[in-house]
């Protein structure tokens, strides 16, 4: 049926963005084979490092203290400061309430104790199932390093996992602490040292085409500090020019950045405590210009760097701007992310990854994304419309299937 009116129009837009599954890209979440690596509940919801840090700006505890303590009191304590003694305003807090209440649990009642006998109740599998039904999920994309010592020997067993959850070949372990990993690598057999030349990059190869062959992931991925130069003389350059781009380019996978962290701003809180910085966009043009035939898919953390990553787009189809990365994720930055990028660049980028690092997150962080998408694209649309073009609910179901999965799919089969 077309489309009559634009209240038509933004009514099948905003159906549609909601019955559209997801595929999410980027999450810190594993399949149940992974053991304790896969985190669930109300009390992982509540000690998110997300959280923790506002914990911080609510307590005056000692950071040590807090640490020493079990999950469940740390749980406690954040529940007590950030939600019973303040408001939970923030985009964090307000996450942890949207997830409970999609499950159906009633955020009214206050009450942590009929929570956790909620999450108490259900077996893992239950609950991925239902966590994917609810958060209509097609497939999450986890975060997968070989050097991690639960993961390895799932891996090395090949038993196979669960279709919904699909791998992704970090690199940080391998390529960011050299010394570390070479010496984790000589263990397992590789003739590698810490000095690099052509032999240990043939066998960091040789190790890397094994990983890919068992982990069958989509991308390769690492994280790397806002003032990282892709240009110097750095083990972790050199790496990523002689071995990670051209292995890349071999076997066809994208080469996920995720630029801008600054680890240990605030070490004593620990995951908590890592800051942002500005990078410099110009190390990207260069990587764009120089690789071709590579593929980038590139998120910035620091606000700053947003609109020029969308410029260089525009000059490079090897590069995919994706995800609104951590401090980006709240409700007015995706939105000024997700506008200016469908102004840019059309349709042509992957506007959202969850992060998600318990499996209930990707609950809220989807349903606020999936808000959030579906008010700029009904704008979008509507100012489309009073130009005097007309689209079908057809069209609508093809652009919103590309934003939230299909420009990801369409990107690693290029
Ligand atoms: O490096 C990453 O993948 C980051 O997303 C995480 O390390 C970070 O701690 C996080 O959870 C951000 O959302
Ligand atoms: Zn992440």
């Amino acid at each position: 049926m077309p489309i009559e009116n634009e209240a038509q129009l933004k009514q099948t837009i905003w159906d549609v963005v909601h019955r559209t599954p997801v595929l999410d890209i980027h999450t810190h979440l594993y399949d149940a084979r992974f053991g304790e690596r896969l985190l669930w509940g109300i009390d992982e919801l509540l000690t998110y490092h997300y959280l923790i840090a506002e914990f911080f700006r609510y307590s005056p505890m000692d950071c040590d203290e807090f640490f020493d303590l079990s999950k469940r009191e740390q749980a406690d304590l954040v529940w007590q400061h950030v939600f019973l003694e303040n408001s939970p305003v923030s985009e964090s807090a307000r996450g942890v309430l949207t997830a409970i209440g999609l499950l159906g649990q009633d955020p009214r009642s206050r009450d942590l104790g009929a929570f956790r006998r909620y999450f108490e109740s259900k077996a893992i599998e239950e609950h991925i199932s239902d966590v994917f039904r609810i958060g209509n999920l097609e497939s999450v994309v986890m975060t997968n390093d070989p050097f991690d010592e639960v993961e390895r020997p799932v891996w090395e067993d090949g038993i196979p996992g669960d279709s919904r959850f699909k791998a992704a070949l970090r690199l940080d372990s391998l390529i960011i602490s050299w010394d570390d990993a070479c010496k984790s690598l000589k263990e397992w057999g590789y003739k590698v040292k810490a000095r690099l030349d052509k032999n240990v990059y043939t066998e960091i190869k040789r190790f890397l085409v094994e990983w890919i062959e068992k982990m069958d992931p989509l991308y390769m991925a690492v994280s790397l500090p806002n003032d990282f130069d892709f240009s110097d003389k750095s083990n972790t350059a050199k790496l990523l020019h002689k071995v990670i781009i051209p292995l890349c380019i071999e076997a066809n996978l994208p080469l996920a950045l995720m630029i801008g962290v600054k680890r240990g701003v605030n070490p004593a809180i620990k995951l908590a405590g890592d800051g942002v910085g500005k990078a410099d966009i110009k190390q990207l043009e260069q990587l764009c210009r120089e690789y071709p035939q590579a593929k980038f898919m590139v998120t910035y953390l620091s606000r700053e760097n947003q609109h020029e990553l969308c410029v260089t787009a525009r000059k490079f189809a090897n590069l995919m701007p994706f995800g609104c990365w951590w401090f980006l994720n709240d409700p007015e930055t995706i939105t000024e992310m997700t506008r200016m990028r469908l102004e840019l660049l059309g349709l042509s980028f992957i506007p959202q990854h969850s992060d998600a690092r318990v499996l209930d997150q990707v609950l809220y962080k989807w349903a606020h994304s999936r808000w959030i998408i579906g008010m700029v694209l009904q704008d979008k649309y509507s100012d489309l419309w009073r130009t005097g073009w007309r689209v079908s609910p057809e069209e609508i179901e093809r652009d919103v299937a590309r934003l939230l999965g299909g420009n990801f799919k369409n990107f690693l089969a290029r």
